[in-house]
């Protein structure tokens, strides 16, 4: 009997752990390391390279940068409303190239949550309204064509944004999103990503949690299952949620819900060691992702800013010691774009170690290889090569041949020696 009674007790207590996603603390020097990563981009101020992501994931991680953080915050809030709420005709939006899009709004409001601030005042209220219109139109474009105008991914963020800011969006809003994630595979342009489904899962969280859209109730709770699902049958062999960089915000997503699910622990335990693994391998360069990542390394997600703590300790990140390895050894890197008449295809000669934006910025030299790009969160963007414009719902796609996508962008990506990259216009 008592060995029976210490049998159940264990399984009672494996299945308590297996239904948590939990990461063990990770080395604090290799966290340090990647938080140190976004300090430079913290001195970067104009409205092109703010980004609220960054200010969110060190708000919700184990490190702060000071009174940089508090100057960062200001420029945001500068930034966005001059550009979001300033008239045209005062001329105060005048240094503004383009308005913020739904995400980036969406972003902000998150980065007023993860500084205790709720969107209460006239200008918050104003931005949440902007936001619901976003919202109300993306909803119709939905309706229209099938898929909006932004991506699910941002219907998502901006869902969440507005729940942690306490505020309600329309059942039919929601229900968008629910059929998204229910009927993906019936949706035209084919599967969403584990990013963009993660995303949706956030925000169904956090309306439940939040007893929002209680209609609804039963459908959002079965869509959070069925995003855990998703999520779980995405993993590699290798552990990581779709790939190395979808991984943080499927951990945010699966770490923020409990579940019913017996292998969740497990699975979160392997993708803990993948991730280490890539922490080790200093495979996140892209600030963007490691905003995303940080939350994840201090048991944190976005659903924690429904109410965030704002008086917990941080550890004041030190100044970051780079160690540049220079290197005059020359490599070639072929470059192709074959969606274009005449294709191209050129034997480019950079130093080891450039990124595959220098390549295209040697190649440009050269003659014969125009392109342009355009700043996002993520960096540099590819939007038009050889005079070749993304036309709606199209991409410049980066591959290795013989036929491997990029899990990086032009300004991250650093080519081998005898690469071949390909530039390819495809439909998303
Ligand atoms: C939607 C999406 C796309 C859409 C964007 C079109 C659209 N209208 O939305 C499509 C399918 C076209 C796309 C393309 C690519 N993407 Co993408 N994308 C995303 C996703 C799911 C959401 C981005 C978003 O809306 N963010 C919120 C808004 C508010 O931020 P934003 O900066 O204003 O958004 C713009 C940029 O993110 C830009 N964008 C999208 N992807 C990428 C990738 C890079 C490297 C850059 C610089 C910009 C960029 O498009 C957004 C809309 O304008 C993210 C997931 C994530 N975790 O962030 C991946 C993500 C950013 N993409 C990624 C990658 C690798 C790519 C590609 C390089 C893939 C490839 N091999 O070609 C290409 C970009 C190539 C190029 N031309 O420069 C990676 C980046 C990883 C990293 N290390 O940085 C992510 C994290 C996905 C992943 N887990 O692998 N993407």
């Amino acid at each position: 009997m008592g060995y029976l009674g210490a049998f159940l007790f264990l399984l009672g207590a494996l299945g308590a752990l297996a239904e948590i996603c939990e990461i063990p603390e990770v080395d604090s020097q290799l966290v340090e390391k990647l938080g140190q990563r976004l300090l430079p981009w913290m001195d970067r101020l104009s409205l092109e390279h703010l980004n609220p992501s960054i200010y969110v994931g060190l708000r919700l991680s184990s490190w702060q940068a000071g009174t940089k953080e508090n100057l960062y915050l200001h420029s945001l809030k500068l930034n966005y409303q001059q550009c979001l709420l300033g008239s045209a005709s005062s001329g105060h939006n005048s240094h503004c190239q383009a308005k913020p899009s739904m995400g980036q709004l969406a972003l902000y409001l998150l980065a007023l949550r993860a500084n205790c601030e709720f969107a209460g005042s006239h200008k918050g209220d104003r931005l949440v309204s902007q936001l619901k219109r976003f919202l109300e139109d993306e909803k119709r474009a939905i309706g229209h064509k099938g898929h909006p105008h932004t991506s699910y991914y941002q219907y998502g963020l901006a869902i969440l944004a507005l729940c942690v800011h306490q505020k309600r969006v329309h059942n039919n809003v929601v229900d968008k999103l629910l059929y998204a994630v229910k009927h993906e595979q019936h949706l035209h342009q084919g599967h969403l990503s584990v990013d963009t489904v993660a995303m949706a899962g956030l925000a169904f969280t956090c309306l439940e949690r939040s007893h929002f859209n209680p209609s609804l109730r039963l459908q959002i709770t079965t869509a959070i299952g069925t995003v855990q699902e998703k999520i779980l049958k995405a993993q590699t062999p290798e552990g990581h949620f779709g790939n190395v960089y979808s991984t943080p915000l499927a951990l945010q997503m699966l770490m923020a819900s409990s579940t019913s699910y017996l292998e969740l622990g497990t699975a979160c335990l392997k993708a803990k060691a993948a991730l280490l693994a890539s922490l080790q391998n200093e495979v996140f360069q892209n600030t963007l992702v490691i905003s995303q990542l940080l939350p994840v390394l201090n048991h944190k997600t976005y659903i924690d800013l429904i109410s965030p703590d704002c008086l917990a300790p941080r550890v004041m990140l030190g100044p970051a010691t780079e160690t540049f390895s220079l290197t005059s050894e020359i490599i070639s890197v072929t470059l192709k774009v074959l969606s274009i008449f005449p294709p191209y295809k050129q034997s480019i000669f950079v130093l080891a170690g450039s990124s595959l934006e220098d390549v295209l910025k040697m190649a440009r030299e050269l003659g014969g290889f125009t392109y342009e790009t355009q700043a996002s969160l993520s960096g540099p963007y590819l939007t038009s090569v050889m005079g070749n414009e993304v036309g709606e719902r199209e991409f410049w796609q980066l591959l290795r041949d013989p036929d491997t996508p990029l899990l990086q962008g032009i300004a991250d990506y650093r080519p081998k020696d005898g690469e071949t990259i390909e530039l390819r216009l495809v439909r998303w």
